[in-house]
């Protein structure tokens, strides 16, 4: 008998109910005339003399727990019904779930990347902060090239030799030192410029540079990449054009355009009436680029490319101010959350 109170016991302690039903259920089982506790009290007059005294005692001890449980569940509920049932109010519009999403330059980073994967171009990326030779002299920089002035570039002042590199290109030096032909390859980083911070311009800003060196590589293989490049990130109608252009690191080298997203080409003032817009630059690789890297200019050609990631950004969602992308604006952020 002993061992059932101590069972019944356990069993109300460990009780818990969560409705009105629920307590009366309790009260029926164990404290009502005819629940567990009317039984024992029954029991207990066959118990022998010499153990009653013990027994009666833990059967007190099992009817006071349980009158006290039962009153403590009886608040619980009756505290429970006058917040609202649980306590939930399941009428409450939910609490916003806020998702973050991936900043708009590496949304079109990675769709850039994507493009080019499909290719065969593996992605490669280095320092930037890097010596003369990878940022300059290896490119074909002439020793008074304005580029390399001050105003253009951060040098580090005790060490002139030191700066931020002032494009990706670096990355394609380093590659093609290290590394023979077939070489076919993107970089994306971000890059420096000591220029002032406007609508147009910033101190920093990002680039995708572009190189495939092997033999027989010809100025037709660069003009099917881009193409096929601006088809799949601006959409298959769109138009491409090739103008002469110069960069000491490339022979020959043109400038890219494509038909003005907005107008179509027929002229609006996001291409200045001019129905093309500016995508990359471009050229075949210089023969003294290759040289530079020990590549023989006889045995192998190239071309490269590069493009500003901020500039494809701007033309894709056609934002007008390059300081929006460093100003961490949420407002402004998370318009670009149902395109990742
Ligand atoms: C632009 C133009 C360009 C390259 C970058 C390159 C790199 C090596 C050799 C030859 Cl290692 N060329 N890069 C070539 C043509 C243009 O960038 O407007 N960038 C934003």
């Amino acid at each position: 008998m002993e061992e059932k109170i101590q069972a019944l016991l356990q069993e109300v302690s460990a009780y818990s109910v969560t409705d009105k039903p629920g307590l009366e259920s309790f009260r029926i089982k164990f404290i009502s005339k005819k629940g567990a506790l009317g039984d024992l009290f029954e029991e207990l007059k066959q118990v022998p003399v010499e153990q009653k005294k013990s027994v009666g005692k833990s059967l007190n001890e099992l009817k006071q727990a349980a009158e006290q449980k039962f009153s403590e569940l009886s608040e619980l509920i009756a505290s429970a019904s006058t917040s609202g049932d649980t306590g939930l109010d399941l009428t409450l519009p939910p609490v916003d779930n806020k998702v973050g999403n991936l900043h708009p330059l590496t949304q079109t980073r990675l769709r850039i990347i994507e493009i080019f994967e499909r290719l065969g171009f593996n992605v490669a990326d280095g320092p930037e902060i890097e010596d003369d030779w990878h940022n300059f002299s290896a490119l074909n920089f002439p020793e008074n090239h304005p580029a390399r002035e001050m105003q253009d570039t951060f040098f580090i002042e005790k060490n002139p030799d030191i700066l931020l590199r002032t494009h990706t290109s670096n990355v394609q030096i380093r590659m093609m030192e290290k590394q023979k032909p077939p070489i076919r390859a993107i970089m994306p980083g971000r890059v420096y410029r000591n220029e002032a911070i406007s609508a147009r311009a910033h101190c920093f800003f990002h680039q995708v540079e572009g190189l495939y060196v092997d033999k027989n590589v010809g100025f037709a293989d660069l003009k099917q990449t881009l193409y096929h490049f601006a088809k799949e990130m601006y959409g298959k109608d769109i138009k491409i054009r090739f103008r002469p252009s110069y960069f000491p690191f490339t022979e020959p080298s043109a400038e890219i355009d494509i038909t003005c997203l907005i107008c179509k080409g027929k002229g609006c003032n996001v291409c200045k009436y001019a129905g093309w817009v500016e995508i990359a630059g471009s050229g075949m690789v210089h023969p003294n680029v290759l040289k530079s890297c020990n590549i023989d200019p006889d045995e192998y050609t190239g071309f490269a490319f590069g493009m500003g990631i901020e500039r494809v950004t701007m033309l894709r969602y056609q934002i007008n101010d390059l300081r929006l992308f460093a100003e961490n604006d949420v407002r402004f952020l998370r318009q670009f959350q149902s395109v990742t």
